[in-house]
């Protein structure tokens, strides 16, 4: 094999290494997975199962305990007990009412006779050698929690597309969505071969291994959330606060389906977003509010055994998490009076407002003028101490900035910390409300037909108009 330097051959290695990695596996923890489902296919079920049942060493698998959530499809009721009959290993419980995916998995965890629980969604397929690495390094680390690299099965296909080049690491943004990122550099040079941990801010949720008696001390999940959602983000931010790591094993892959639409309504995400926020975050859930303004009326039921629980576990602070976990996310300033809907003076209830081009990438669309709508989103809006106008819901930040010879407000990627703010992003918002671009010495001002359609921020000569004042508002 060629040896190179740079990523590509990190990747190459470690594929190779993985291989060769001898167990010892008299000495390693036995497993239970747990697999909650509701109104899942017999067929991506099934293929979770046997995959399970097909790539996990005898010696590592405790059981296999499949949670039914209360489905209702026939299909799961007495012909995936007939079929599961004859597996050894595989159990079947069910809950009595709908208890959303938290509750389901500590049912099964709570009937599970592994010193390590494995949790698994019901839409997977594990890849020869993804337990022994991730049982390894539980035996070395009790309070390591690790996930597999999780790879694509194609929607579409159903096909096993695996994971091109190193794997990635899980982030977040201030919506508190989970985000994906590449290795950051200070984490590459921490580690000594292309087969060690890597260390992960978050994990996706789904899945991971973890002790039981460790995951039981660290207070297993917080059984106020309902359905779908939080609870992986909630779960990261305890494992760092409260003294364990989470970690990505990079010779552990498993393949998941991440399906368009979910058979299920994920509306409950909010509350149980709002519950992680107001146990871990500290005076930083301002800056997930700010974004967010609707969730600030989200009811989200009693949090006081949660916050008791961080207080016995004398947890760090979520200022610790940010600085020495997860020193990669801009924290926003949000100074009072310089966030919210930047909406302008002139034009009635038109705000700044802005379409990504997807989920992935915040760059390269004009910024618009749209009927301010109050729910943060697209028309949240920061001005910072550096003279940016941070588009900063998302992960990474957006900065309006000018291409050269146009009138009009294009989104670029902001410069990382640390480094000085490109001119054409420069906007100085003057007492008297014009935004003034230093590089063109043109002010932004709110027009109602442009060439785009519809009304935008370009633009013009400087000028008395109240077309050219602006101001923030945090709630409408
Ligand atoms: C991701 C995680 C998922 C979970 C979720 C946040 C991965 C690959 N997936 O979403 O595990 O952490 O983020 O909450 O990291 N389920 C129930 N009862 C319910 C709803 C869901 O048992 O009321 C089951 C569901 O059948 C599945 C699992 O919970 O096995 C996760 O649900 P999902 O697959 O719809 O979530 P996903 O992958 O979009
Ligand atoms: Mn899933």
């Amino acid at each position: 094999m060629k040896i190179q330097t740079g990523n590509g051959s990190w990747i190459a290695l470690s594929q190779m290494r993985c291989k060769t990695v001898k167990y010892d596996y008299y000495k390693l923890p036995r497993t239970s997975v747990v697999i909650a489902f509701y109104n899942e296919a017999w067929s991506t079920l099934l293929r979770t199962v046997h995959s399970v049942l097909e790539t996990s060493p005898d010696i590592l698998l405790e059981e296999i305990i499949l949670v039914d959530d209360y489905s209702d499809k026939d299909h799961l009721k007495e012909p995936l007990e007939r079929h599961i009959s004859v597996l050894k290993k595989v159990r079947l419980i069910r809950a009595n009412k709908r208890e959303g995916l938290v509750r389901a998995r500590l049912l099964g965890a709570s009937i599970a006779k592994g010193e390590v629980l494995t949790f698994l969604d019901c839409h997977c397929e594990c890849h020869i050698g993804w337990l022994e690495p991730l049982m390894e390094r539980i035996r070395e680390k009790e309070t390591a929690v690790v996930c597999p690299v999780i790879d694509v099965i194609d929607w579409n296909t159903f096909e096993y597309l695996g994971n091109a080049g190193e794997p990635q690491i899980g982030g977040l943004d201030w919506r508190l969505v989970f985000t994906w990122h590449v290795v950051p550099e200070r984490e590459q040079k921490q580690r000594r071969s292309p087969i060690d941990v890597i260390s992960s801010p978050t994990m996706a949720g789904g899945l991971f291994s973890v002790s039981k008696k460790y995951f039981e001390y660290l207070g297993s999940y917080d059984t106020g959330m309902e359905v779908w959602g939080g609870e992986n983000l909630e779960f990261s931010f305890r494992i760092w606060q409260c003294g364990g790591t989470l970690e990505v094993h990079p010779c552990s892959h498993v393949g998941h389906v991440f399906p368009k639409q979910a058979p299920y309504s994920r509306s409950k995400a909010l509350a149980n977003s709002v519950r992680a926020a107001e146990v871990w975050m500290d005076e930083y859930k301002e800056l997930y509010y700010h974004r967010n303004p609707h969730a600030r009326l989200e009811p989200y039921g009693d949090v006081t055994e949660r916050r008791q629980l961080r207080e016995k576990l004398q947890c760090k602070s979520f200022k610790w998490f940010l600085e020495n976990i997860y020193p990669e996310l801009h924290v926003p300033e949000d100074r009072p009076g310089y966030f919210g809907m930047l909406k302008n003076k002139g034009m009635d209830n038109y705000c700044f407002d802005y379409n990504p081009p997807n989920e992935n990438d915040v760059t390269g669309q004009k910024i618009i003028l749209y009927p301010c709508h109050g729910m943060g989103q697209n028309q949240f809006f920061e001005y910072t101490s550096y003279n940016e106008i941070r588009y900063n819901t998302r992960q990474p930040e957006g900065c309006t900035a000018v291409e050269q010879d146009s009138d009009q407000l294009t989104m670029f990627l902001c410069r990382e910390n640390g480094q000085s703010v490109p001119e054409n992003q420069k906007f100085i918002f003057r007492e008297d409300g014009t935004l003034f671009h230093e590089q063109t010495k043109k002010c932004v001002q709110a027009e109602r037909t442009t060439s785009m359609g519809n009304p935008a921020p370009l633009l013009r000569p400087c000028s008395n108009s109240n077309l050219q004042k602006w101001f923030f508002q945090e709630r409408s």
